[in-house]
């Protein structure tokens, strides 16, 4: 059984994994509206990644006799001014994403919790993937001129990754 201040902050991990989720299918939205057809479908392909993220708490806290719950999702914004804007917020995210987890990391460590600790080890992991993926794609940006002929590059770049 889990002590209640890591049951709280699972919860919230699991609704944040949702949130993602949706942030990532609205961005994929805005990207095919926009003609960006390869970065849509790298945005529908990072939403079902966090679609993993949230089964692996789910999977976690059934586990540990603890009834996961799902709370309300906060509406992810649908429009924005630019792709370069659109990743960065993307990139924002994950960095905002990381330190959530690196608190839960550390919660569980004083709790000396250490099987939650041993779980969330995985997404320690995929955060620095995650954070370094959306990293490169900005200096991608710097790189390339944004101009309509480096937009195009970037569509055909980023639906290889
Ligand atoms: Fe993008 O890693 Fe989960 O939220």
């Amino acid at each position: 059984m889990l002590k209640q201040e890591v049951t709280t902050k699972l919860y919230e991990q699991l609704n944040l994994e949702c949130y993602s989720a949706n942030l990532y299918l609205q961005m994929s939205a805005w990207c095919h509206n926009k003609s960006f057809e390869g970065i849509s479908q790298f945005f529908k392909k990072q939403s079902q990644e966090e679609r993993n993220h949230i089964y692996r708490i789910f999977d976690y806290l059934n586990e540990t006799s603890t009834m996961p719950m799902l709370g309300a999702i906060e509406a992810p914004p649908f429009n924005f001014s630019s792709l370069p804007e659109l990743i960065n917020l993307a990139y924002e995210h994950e960095k905002n994403i990381t330190n959530k987890i690196h608190r839960l990391v550390h919660i569980a460590m004083n709790l000396q919790d250490y099987s939650t600790f041993h779980f969330l080890q995985w997404y320690v992991a995929e955060q620095h993937k995650e954070e370094q993926i959306f990293l490169s794609i900005l200096n991608k940006f710097k790189i390339i001129a944004i101009d309509n002929n480096g937009l195009f590059l970037i569509d055909q770049m980023i639906n290889n990754l």
